[in-house]
């Protein structure tokens, strides 16, 4: 279990087995890191020992259905970093790629989406337009908007955008008035400028009711968005047929799901467009290619969230996956920082808009325990928002 800091906390599992194979998976939960450190070394690590690490199914259930007590994202990161570890230890044996393992590649390169953001719209388009030089084919569009600060999503300087910061949250305030008329404009103006083909996609974090979403969807239909991100705080899944009974902008959502159970009635009713769990978030690689499997019976594809919260330790598992599965969508992308890379030496590598997995054997991608360790655990929550008169929002 190594606990480090680069720029940001991670956590992240090492297996070694008896012959000297290692494998790693990515263990992090962003503001709750020592919640899972803790559920491993106390409740898991002690279990590994003498188990054949070729067992990964078995030993997927063994954690699952063994711990009585099902579910839950620190129970369910901890259950994928051990299963993700044990995947790359299988492709380390074997001497080939995860992505072979798994089926070998569906496509020639993973698509990935880039994060435009800007206090303004024109400070957006200039973003926009940086990512398309770069040769990204989708771009997330984020904007502060008009008499609030602080808004999801939007860089407030320079460098890697990063919304967990002090041991007690920070808080911000919301306006679902300002934020729905505001919106639409920035849309707008991208469209126009960039033509039709680029993919256009927006977060609106949880924050709307069922019917503020529907408007927003109905009010974006102009400007064909691949996708409109968690538009409500997804808890209650019945309330997406609300929203898909009036909107044909395509939905996203599942970043914080952790079981095949969150999405399951989003799914098989064909309430969403893009399914978002994630390899750390959701039980691993064996998981997640269940969740995926149910989905493309329902015209739902993969678009799994991909912020640098999760370590490249996950973002490495997450690429085997995504180029390997039939149904794959779109592959969220934020670059890690360079001292993150350092910390995580990996092979994949991002192309003209495409991310392509390592070639190496196993995930391709490692732990630097040495220099890891010259990063202490800083604590550091997510903030917290708030509505204009005080009233706890989702944030
Ligand atoms: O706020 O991962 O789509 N991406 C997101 C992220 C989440 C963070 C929370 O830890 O919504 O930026
Ligand atoms: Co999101």
């Amino acid at each position: 279990m190594i606990v480090t800091s680069p720029g940001r906390n991670f956590v992240t599992l090492k297996i070694v087995t008896d012959e000297g194979v290692t494998g790693v998976g990515d263990a992090t939960l962003n503001g709750r890191e020592l919640a899972v450190a803790a559920y491993l070394n106390e409740h898991v690590v002690p279990l590994l020992i003498g188990r054949d690490p070729h067992r990964i199914e078995d030993i997927w259930q063994y954690l699952y259905k063994g711990a009585y007590w099902r579910r839950g994202p620190v129970t369910m990161t901890a259950i994928a970093a051990v299963d993700t570890a044990l995947w790359d230890i299988k492709g380390k044996v074997a001497g080939l790629p995860v992505y072979q393992l798994l089926g070998g590649r569906s496509r020639e390169g993973v698509t990935v989406y880039g994060h435009a953001s800007a206090d303004t719209v024109d400070g957006v388009l200039a973003e926009v337009a940086k990512y398309v030089a770069d040769g990204y084919k989708a771009v997330r569009l984020q904007a502060g908007i008009p008499g609030l600060s602080g808004v999801y999503g939007v860089h407030t300087g320079p460098g890697v955008y990063e919304p967990a910061s002090a041991a007690v949250p920070a808080e911000a305030v919301w306006s679902t008035e300002r934020y729905l008329h505001h919106v639409p404009s920035l849309f707008e103006r991208v469209r126009d400028e960039f033509g039709p083909t680029l993919k256009l996609l927006h977060d609106a974090h949880h924050r709307l009711t069922p019917i503020e979403a529907a408007r927003l969807g109905k009010s974006l239909e102009p400007y064909a968005l691949t996708w409109l991100e968690d538009p409500v705080p997804a808890e209650l899944q019945e309330g997406f047929r609300l929203i898909r009974r009036h909107t044909t902008t395509p939905l996203a959502v599942g970043e914080v799901f952790n079981s095949v159970w969150d999405c399951q009635q989003l799914i098989t009713e064909q309430l969403v467009d893009y399914i978002r769990t994630t390899v750390v978030h959701a039980g691993g690689i064996s998981a997640l290619r269940r969740i995926f499997d149910l989905a493309a019976l329902y015209h739902v594809r993969s678009g799994s969230h991909g912020a640098t919260d999760l370590s490249p330790v996950c973002m490495a598992a997450a690429l085997h996956v995504d180029v390997s599965i039939p149904n794959f969508g779109l592959q969220e992308y934020m670059p890690h920082t360079e001292e993150t890379d350092e910390v995580f030496p990996h092979g994949y590598r991002f192309e003209n808009g495409y991310l392509h997995p390592s070639e190496a054997p196993g995930l391709g991608v490692d732990i630097d325990e040495e220099l890891a360790a010259k990063y202490p655990y800083r604590p550091a929550a997510l903030p917290v928002n708030r509505l204009e008169d005080g009233t706890l929002h989702s944030w």
